[in-house]
Formats: structure tokens, sequence, C-alpha cells
């Protein structure tokens, strides 16, 4: 009867508890992150489904208890005995890991989720997991739960019992629910914001399929309960993108496969100055880019160029227009679907796959070419090569003018240079760049700093709003400037990471209106041209507070007008009140105290985790459309809550780490 183990079993037997021992090797992060990992997980398999044709509606919704379910109609995972294992499928899935390599077979082709990482990782990862699966009109349940032994050892996702017949249906589909164990993650609160704003750019990416939000934590009705569905899908969204800009020409479309990369493109040009392109590969957002936005900006620029000869829009003598040029206005979504993504990069937003460039090249080569020769094309390609060789001559005076500039700024270099209070440390990880609003105040961070690791950038008065110039006018405000200068990483398509010389970049303005426009400038400037400088959490906003309460020696801040009464409370009677207008109102030993110290501060980091809000938000508050920002303003007319930087890209609230 001895059973002899061998090394499947093993795995087996220890698989889950390895997840839970090492949480961050298989989701990210127990972090916010880590947490909604688990949800994008379980939604993954159900929209393969859903993409395979077999069902039609993806749901999620967040209960109170902080479980979260996903549902879809499709053929629901197979229950039938696995031969070797000898327990069901759906056993099988929530209790290996990495199911799918091992069952590839004909019954129990499992493709154990796009992020890879499989179901059974969730389910390590929960205080307890059901699923229900309705199928050929019976309904079947389990039930897993990680539960501690005699000695407290924790056992990851242990089934309760096997899978179990509870009785007839005629639904179809597979019913998840699971709730994060708070033993693993450091909050278990789900963002409802998070949620739905993936589950829309979801609903864009995979056209076609329902996608239902639902939670029943939200007490606003209109809160509770969203639908996105989008027939066109991205044909829609680059129209979504484009809303708040002028569009010039209809969506251009197209998809093609080669080498095990399939693409599908959307572009629609605008009459913005900006460049935006949004990549994703299966179905996952790559804001760093990678191998696929390589293939795709070259093929752009070499069948452009062809065809700006082939009309005559170029002379044989004259030299091919850039990249930047027929990217100017260029809106921008391209999906891709490769088969073993390598994700790199700070934030694993970069895809690595050396064989996806040159597939993509050949597939957008080939269509876009296609696009052209069709007479209905005509005019739209017409209009952007003319486009494109405007934004050249434009960018050639602008390079004329900057060179100028630059010589000129040679002869000035002293004030430029002469304007940063630099910190005394070499470490680019310690050291911190306070971005100031104003001269006093910058004289008082100046002075209460801890200048070993802090350094201060006084700015005089408003930077220009980059939103409306092209980069070559943008480097000719002095303020940015001195910023590129100080950072040391280039701007624009010369950015360079590596060479940052701040790892945190915080930017200090007053708790008013003209310190939000202010802050709202800066943030588009380094959302426009230096995108990676914030989605790699570079970029933070310092907090001042905004009332001081003192009685002798007991002295509270408080940050946000809520946080006012306690205070007051605490302090007790004869208090006196000082209710800070500006930075400039506090001296250095306070503005160091409750603003700079980072024993105490307050920072939001500024994230990007949804690039499509965070460009609407920016165009919307910096662009040309007076009406949509008057609305936005009206909406968001208080200052001085966490809220207001929401525009720039949920950011997320927290204090750093
Ligand atoms: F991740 C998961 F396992 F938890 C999960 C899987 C969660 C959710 C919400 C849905 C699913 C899922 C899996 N939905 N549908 C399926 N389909 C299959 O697993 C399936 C069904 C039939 C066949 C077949 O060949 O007959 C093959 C597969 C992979």
């Amino acid at each position: 009867m001895a059973k002899r183990y061998d090394a499947s079993d093993i795995q087996v037997l220890e698989g889950l508890d390895a997840v839970r021992m090492r949480p961050g090797m298989y989701i990210g992060s127990t972090g916010a992150r880590g947490l909604h990992h688990m949800i994008w997980e379980i939604v993954d398999n159900a929209i393969d489904e859903a993409a395979n044709g077999y069902a039609t509606e993806v749901s999620v919704t967040l209960y109170k208890d902080g479980s979260c379910e996903v549902t879809d109609n499709g053929r629901g995972i197979p229950v039938g005995i696995h031969p070797k294992l000898g327990v069901s499928a759906v056993e099988v899935v929530y209790t290996q890991l990495h199911a799918g390599g091992k069952f590839n077979n004909e019954n129990y082709a499992y493709s154990g989720g796009l992020h890879g990482v499989g179901a059974s990782v969730v389910n390590a990862l929960s205080e307890w997991l059901t699923v229900d699966v309705y199928q050929d009109y019976t309904h079947y349940q389990q039930r897993f739960e990680s539960v501690a032994d005699k000695n407290g050892k924790i056992l990851s996702g242990k089934p309760v019992a096997p899978l179990a017949k509870l009785g007839n249906t005629r639904k179809r589909g597979t019913v998840v629910r699971f709730k994060p164990d708070p033993r693993v993650f450091e909050d278990t609160h789900f963002s409802s914001e998070t949620v739905r704003r993936r589950l829309r750019e979801l609903a864009y990416l995979n056209g076609g399929i329902k996608f239902v939000f639902e939670d029943e934590r939200q007490k606003d009705p209109d809160k509770r309960h969203r639908e996105y569905l989008f027939a066109g899908g991205l044909k829609d969204f680059v129209q979504y993108l484009n809303a708040e800009k002028n569009p010039v020409c209809e969506p251009i479309l197209f998809e093609g496969q080669r080498d095990g990369t399939r693409l599908r493109v959307a572009i629609q040009y605008t009459d913005s100055y900006t460049e935006n392109l949004f990549s994703f590969v299966n179905n996952i957002p790559t804001s760093e880019g990678g191998t696929h936005e390589i293939g795709f900006k070259t093929a752009i620029t070499k069948v452009f160029n062809d065809y700006a000869r082939k009309i005559g829009a170029l002379k044989e003598k004259e030299n091919n227009l850039s990249g930047d040029d027929f990217r100017e206005g260029m809106t921008a979504v391209i999906a891709a679907s490769v088969q073993k993504p390598q994700f790199e990069g700070q934030t694993k937003g970069r895809l690595g796959n050396t064989e996806v460039r040159p597939a993509v090249e050949a597939i957008v080569a080939e269509q876009l070419m296609l696009y052209l020769e069709d007479l209905k094309n005509q005019a739209a390609g017409q209009m952007i090569v003319e486009k494109a060789v405007k934004a050249a001559k434009v960018r050639e005076a602008a390079r004329k003018a900057r060179d100028v500039a630059r010589q000129k700024n040679q002869l000035e270099a002293a004030p430029l240079v002469g304007k940063l209070s630099s910190c005394t440390g070499r470490t680019p990880e310690e050291n911190e760049l306070f971005i100031v609003e104003g001269d006093s105040a910058g004289g008082s961070a100046k002075q209460g700093r801890d200048r070993r690791f802090q350094a201060i950038l006084p700015l005089r008065g408003k930077p220009l709003n980059a939103e409306k110039k092209r980069l070559d006018q943008v480097l000719l405000n002095e303020e940015f400037r001195s910023i590129i200068t100080a950072l040391g990483t280039g701007v624009g398509e010369d950015f360079d990471l590596s060479s940052l010389k701040y790892h945190k970049v915080i930017i200090l303005s007053d708790a008013d209106q003209d310190g939000a426009h202010i802050r709202a400038i800066l943030l588009t400037f380094f959302f426009r041209y230096m995108r990676a400088l914030v989605s790699a959490g570079h970029v933070f906003i310092g907090m001042p507070p905004l009332y001081r309460v003192q009685k002798g020696s007991t002295v509270e801040y408080c940050y946000d007008d809520a946080a006012l009464p306690a205070a007051i409370r605490r302090v007790g009677r004869g208090y006196t009140l000082q209710r800070y207008k500006g930075l400039g109102e506090m001296n250095p030993e306070q503005l160091w105290e409750t603003t700079m110290n980072p024993q105490g501060r307050k920072l939001m980091q500024v994230t990007l985790d949804d690039l499509a809000e965070a460009d609407h938000m920016v165009t919307l508050l910096m662009g040309d459309k007076v009406e949509p920002r008057k609305e936005y303003i009206a909406e968001h007319a208080n200052f001085n809550k966490v809220d207001d930087f929401e525009p720039v890209g949920g950011v997320a609230s927290g204090e750093e780490a």
C-alpha cells in the first residue's frame, strides 16, 4: 500500500502553501494592486470563455462582506473526474498551481488566464472561495477555505468537500465568489472606481461582450450598477478617447495576424499637437510601451513616407518626415495578443518579446498600405500627409529657435542653475526634489529642509500650459527648462528615466485655485513629456496643512476641513486657530514639520492607473474646449480636497511607502 510520491505529487501537496509564503511572486504585491489583480485573474478566465464565442456576458459584483463575485454565462468549467488525479477538473483548477500546463489535452484545455497565474492563486490567497457551475441542466458547487491547523499554520485553499450536485437548473455558466484574506493583504477594500474603470476598458477592448458591474456596498443607486457594451470595440474606444478633442478624420481600423501575434488597431487624427498611443497586450495596458509599440511606429513612419512620395507631397531630394511628424495629433489604440508575453520595466508595463516587433511591423505596414490604396481613403491619406508636412516645417523652425535659445542660454546659464538649491547627498533613490510655488515659500523650504537629501526648486509665477503647446515651445519656457535641467532626464523622446537625479519629485503648491492650476500645469507637463516619470511612481503632491490649532505647547495641524473639529476637541478650550492661506505663511520650521519631514508629512503619489481617464482629464482641464472644462471645474470646485487630483490619472491615495 505504500504510495510512492513523485515530483508532481509534491507540487500538488505544496503548491498553494508556496503561494501564501510568497504572495508577491504570484500577484506582484499584497497592496491595492495585488488585491485587484485577484479580480482580474478570475475575470480573464470569464473573458476567455466569451472571446471564444461561448459566453456573451461577464459580470463582477462587490459585496458588503468584502467578497467579489465573477460570473459568465458560458459552458461552465468541466466537472468530469480527472483520470489521473481522481478529482473533478474544477477542483484541479483551484488547487493546482499552473494547472494550465498540465491539462492541455482535449477535454481539459484550460488557459489559466491571460495574466497567467491561474485561479488557484486566487484561491490560495482567499479566506474562502466558492465556485458554482451550471452545466447540462445541473447545478454543481464546491467551496474552498484557508484554515489554520492546530499549530496555527495556515492551510491554503483546501476543498471543504468534493464537488457536489446541488440540483437542476436551466442556467449555464460559471460563478466564482471569493473573499481576499486579510492575513495576506494590507487592505482588503476593493475600489469601486478601479473595478468600474477596468471593466469599461475591457468592454472597449472586447467589443460585443457585455460587462456588468454591481457594487452592493454603495447607497447611491447610480453607483450600484453599470453596464458596458461597445459593439464597435476599438473604434468606439478611440472615439471615446477623442471625445473632448476635434477629430479630423474617421477612425482607421485594421487587424492582422502573423507568427503567433495578433494585432488590432484603431487610429483617429485630431487637430491637437499631442500624440496619444494606448497599447495593450492580452488586454493588459502597456503604459511603458515595448516591442509592439516600436513595430507600430516604425511601420507608420515608413508607410506614410512612401505614400507621401507616391502622391508627390515629398520630392525625391527631400528628406523623409520623422515619426513624430506623422504621430502629431494621432490618437491610436493598439491591442496585441501574444502567446507568452514578457512584461518588463518598473511597473511591468513594457512588452519585451523581440519576436513581436517584426510581426507587428509587418501587419501594420501591410494593412495600412491596403487602407491608403483604397480610393475612398484618398482624402484622408492626403490630409494626414499634409498635416505631417506642416508639422515638420514647424518643427524645423522651432529647432532653429531652440538653437538660438540654447546659445543665449549658454551665456545666461547661471540664473537657470542658480534657482535650484541642490542637496548634498548623491544617491538618487534617496533624494527628493521639491518644486515649490513662489519665491517666498521657496525660501522657507530652503531653510527648513534637510539639505542632505532634499533639493528645492522655486517656481516664479506660472509655467505655461503645456497642453496647448508643442514641445519646442514648452522648451522655451524657463520654468520647464529648469525642471528638466534639475531632473537630469531629458524630455520627450529623449527622456531617460535611468538618469533621474531625484526619485521623489514633489509638487508643493498652495491649497487655493492658483495652486491647483499650477499643479495641473506641472502634472500636464509630466504627463505629456515625461510620462514614464509618472508611471514609475516618482511624482508626488505635497500636502501642506490647512489649519494650526494651538494651546500652550500643544499643537495640532489639520490637513482637511473634516479633521478640524476633532483637533479642536483634543486641544481643548482656549485654543488659537490659524488658517493657512498659502505656503508662504509658514515659517521654515513649520514647513519642515508639517510638509517636508518624511516622519509625519502627507504625500500623495500620482499614478497612471487609467491612462484613458488621465488623458481625458488633462485635455479637459488644459485643452481648448471651454464648456466641458467649466462643467468639470464647477463639479470639482473644492480645491482643497484630495479628490481633485483624480483628473490627472486617478491619483492613488495614501501615504508613501
Ligand atoms: F478562473 C476560474 F477558473 F475561476 C474561472 C473560470 C472563473 C470564471 C468566472 C469562469 C471560468 C470559466 C471557465 N468560464 N468558462 C470556462 N470554461 C471552461 O473552463 C471550459 C469549458 C468547456 C470546455 C470544453 O472543452 O468543453 C473547455 C473549457 C476550458
